[in-house]
């Protein structure tokens, strides 16, 4: 019998389905189109990673399950190829970043070829050809059209290693995101983009979508959409009035003194002479802190009195203005009310100044203690003995009848800072003209090259490489025929990534970034699988930039992504990070190349772990996998070359262990259940091992056909080697998804009972030992148990396993 040797048979089908054009999706097919979107890797000059790997090989079995099940399935792959890793590269093996992009993409594409992805390569482009470029800087223009591409000179994230500035969103606990040098302030004309003015959509967009809470959930956290009111305070003595942003205007009458932040503009005016010395030391010594410091939460209080007082809209007594570095400039208004009894950090200030603590709030907690809780009002005039949650409202419509107070909703979110003083970009496609200002570049003129350059290396003057360029700057206006100067700076690396999922779906338009019907038919992505680390990057960006082309009319949907999934990180062994320095850094080709092959790795993968866990590497995992295939291998050999006189005795059990692990696979497959999935075909593989004694020669190979369409998702190369081997004609991946006949998973069906507050209202035939959310879900949506529920919200659910449900409404 021959051997089960990878190398034999898996160059050979990757070629074969490459002839057969098996990936190839079809625009305008008739059958339901199911886009399946992976995120595109960085052509980075170290390759393809397990990280990558575990991204990509779930997405295809998805997309290869999703395409025996009738679908026209769009699974593409490019290249996200501007931006600083490919220009740090190129600048440490001095090469060009355009060379060592082709170089890269060029081993890039190997990989994935011999991992069997099935990507539709006709569709592939990098977000660095011009002829994609042309798009990014066509989309901008629609930006600065409208009015959401703006210059402004503000203070921004610098980082001092890149040389480059930052948008707010690559600065993680005052460090860069890709280099963790801590960043600094610098001012700087820059491009942004109003990506506040989407706050409010990209939060009330999420519940159109099917995206993990937590991943929701951040990119609320992070727009950060608070509710509440600004609030004036009459400052007598100066003739000047101070306004605060509170969350809880219910508390005004516990605000006992009002902070500044130590960059507040009104501080100079009302600052009494006698501590003008103190204050301005304090402002000193907070503008050599640093971000990090500042937010820290748990740091001992500091602080220093201007002299002055205010007063106390509601309660009318006076109270004193101090500055603390805990107050941020940039959010709200720079000043706050401080209520101790009722907010930790005002709490610890009074403590440590010795200011007066007023409870305002009675509820649970005991007196002394800061509590944020509801309750009753206490200490509030008027508004005593009722609901504190009432009065946030009614406090701020009685205060603005006085001009006092307004509602007010604030955001944490910023614009967009889009300018990058980098080489590695697309250019900004505008130019500076004396006369006519920002002159947008015509769009016949488009792309507006990046041209060669012997350096490229980033300047510490704040511009690009490209300022230096003299003749790519000098330009003419083209309102005025002018002279004019090229914009220097160029996009950020999150620019390409914005809408790239667009352009799979007519990636050769020359004409528009992809033509009206085509977008009709392929509408969205259905699936975007990638890593949690983008939610408050790339994924709240091209949901922007998605939003704001579906406003311009442009796109056919609100929204780019239908479901999102994240998956787990893979560690190395040992449960640390696998990191180049470490070297414990596992690179899929040589597994593959060590002989375990494609299919045993993708399924070592896949049965790591549940997908969304971050989960350690296990090396023999694949010698585990690789054994499950031998097995099966050398099984289809026997049954293939037994006795067909066999065909005489046969067993009625092969059906029931074919069919529950049909049902088994497709119940996990669409969960994206896939460890569980491979545990199954596992367990039928043994089965069959065993029947193979009882069973007929016929029975056999139908159950193995079964089987090689089951595994056909995960383990692309052999299914299809053994399907042949079958006497199967075709590809397997071309053949149907089978279905189970619940009628032979009888002698295992249990009869489940559906309580509604404790009275039978349906019953379920299932096979036993059901997963809980999957029977809990076939219960509720029950035609009949929906009769009953109506729209009543579920309260508690009551699970007996093979038992009982029970809703309880
Ligand atoms: C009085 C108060 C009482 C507050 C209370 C909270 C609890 P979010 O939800 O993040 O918007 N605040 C306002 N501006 C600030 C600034 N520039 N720097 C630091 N803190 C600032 O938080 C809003 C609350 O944070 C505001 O409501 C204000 O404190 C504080 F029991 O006002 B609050």
């Amino acid at each position: 019998m021959q051997r089960y040797n990878p190398k034999d048979i898996e160059p050979k089908w990757q070629q074969a389905w490459e002839d057969q054009k098996l990936h190839e999706a079809i625009d305008f097919d008739e059958k339901p189109k199911f886009v399946m979107l992976t995120e595109f890797p960085y052509p980075s000059g170290d390759g393809l990673h397990l990280g990558h790997a575990r991204e990509y090989t779930l997405g295809d079995i998805i997309a290869r399950h999703k395409r025996m099940t009738g679908h026209n399935v769009l699974y593409p792959m490019g290249f996200d190829a501007f931006g600083l890793p490919t220009e740090n590269y190129a600048i440490k093996n001095k090469v060009s970043p355009q060379s060592a992009t082709d170089t890269n993409v060029e081993n890039f594409i190997k990989q994935f070829k011999s991992l069997g992805y099935g990507m539709d390569w006709n569709r592939c482009f990098k977000t660095t050809d011009p002829e994609y470029y042309k798009w990014t800087q066509w989309l901008f223009l629609q930006f600065y059209k409208s009015g959401l591409a703006y210059q402004d000179e503000i203070a921004i994230n610098w980082c001092p290693k890149c040389k480059t500035g930052l948008a707010n969103e690559e600065v993680v606990g005052g460090l860069h995101e890709r280099c963790d040098t801590p960043v600094e302030k610098k001012f700087l004309k820059q491009w942004l983009l109003k990506i506040t003015k989407y706050a409010d959509r990209l939060i009330d967009g999420l519940a159109t979508v099917d995206y993990p809470s937590r991943i929701a959930d951040q990119q609320i956290n992070w727009i950060g959409r608070s509710i509440g009111a600004e609030v004036e305070f009459e400052v007598p003595n100066a003739g000047a009035s101070i306004k605060v942003f509170t969350t809880r205007p219910d508390t005004l009458f516990g605000a006992t003194f009002l902070v500044l932040a130590p960059e507040h503009p009104l501080i100079e005016q009302l600052t009494d002479v006698d501590n003008k010395a103190a204050v301005e030391d304090y402002i000193r010594t907070t503008a050599q802190k640093s971000e990090i410091e500042r937010q820290e939460t748990n740091r001992e209080k500091t602080g220093v009195h201007t002299g002055a007082y205010a007063i106390n809209p509601a309660s009318g007594e006076q109270i004193p203005i101090w500055i603390a570095d805990y107050v941020l400039v940039g959010y709200g208004t720079g000043a706050i009310m401080a209520v101790p009894a009722h907010d930790e950090r005002d709490f610890a200030f009074a403590q440590k100044f010795d200011l007066p603590i007023t409870r305002v709030i009675q509820n649970d907690a005991p007196d002394g203690e800061p509590t944020a809780h509801e309750g009753i009002m206490i200490n509030s005039g008027l508004y005593d003995g009722q609901k504190s949650q009432e009065v946030r409202n009614t406090i701020i419509k009685d205060l603005a009848d006085q001009n006092l107070a307004e509602e007010r909703v604030n955001y944490k979110l910023r614009d967009w800072i889009f300018s990058r003083q980098h080489y590695w970009g697309e250019p900004i496609p505008i130019i500076h003209c004396v006369k006519d200002g920002p002159v947008a570049v015509p769009e016949s003129d488009l792309p507006v090259e990046l041209p060669h350059v012997e350096r490229y290396e980033p300047t510490d003057n704040g511009e690009s490489p490209l300022a230096e360029i003299a003749d790519w700057v000098e330009t003419i206006c083209p309102v005025c025929g002018g002279p004019a100067k090229r914009e220097t700076d160029t996009m950020p690396n999150w620019a390409g990534s914005s809408w790239y999922y667009l352009r799979y779906f007519d990636p050769r338009n020359n004409e528009a970034f992809a033509a009206e019907n085509k977008l009709a038919y392929w509408q969205n992505v259905d699936l975007y699988l990638g890593g949690m680390e983008h939610t408050t990057l790339h994924l709240l960006y091209s949901r922007f930039w998605h939003q704001f082309l579906y406003d311009q009319g442009l796109v056919p949907t609100p929204e780019p992504y239908v479901s999102r999934r994240g998956q787990g990180i893979v560690l190395a062994a040992d449960g640390t990070k696998m990191s180049k320095s470490k070297g414990n850094i596992v690179n899929p080709t040589e597994i593959i190349d060590q002989g375990y092959g494609a299919d045993a790795l993708r399924l070592a993968i896949a049965f790591l772990a549940p997908y969304d866990q971050t989960t350690p590497w296990s090396p023999d995992g694949v010698a585990g996998t690789y054994r499950f295939l031998q097995r099966t291998w050398n099984l289809t050999h026997e049954v293939v070359s037994m006795d067909a006189t066999r065909d005489d005795f046969e067993s009625a059990e092969i059906e029931k262990v074919v069919h529950s692990a049909i049902a088994k696979v497709s119940i996990d497959l669409h969960h994206m259940r896939f460890n569980t999935a491979i545990a199954a075909l596992m367990e039928l593989s043994n089965q069959l091992y065993k029947l193979q004694k009882v069973c007929s020669r016929l029975q056999l190979i139908d159950a193995l056909v079964v089987m090689m369409k089951l595994l056909a998702p995960f383990a692309p190369h052999i299914a299809e080697e053994l399907w042949a081997m079958l006497g199967k004609e075709g590809s397997v991946h071309r053949s149907e998804w089978p279905v189970h006949d619940p009628e032979l998973l009888t002698a295992d069906t249990v009869t489940v009972v559906v309580q509604i507050n404790g009275k039978v209202r349906a019953e379920l035939s299932l096979p036993s030992g059901s997963n809980e959310a999957d029977v809990v879900e076939l219960a509720h949506k029950n035609e009949k148990t929906a009769q009953y529920l109506g729209d009543n919200p579920i309260r508690k659910t009551i699970y007996v396993p093979d038992k009982l449900v029970n809703f309880v409404i």
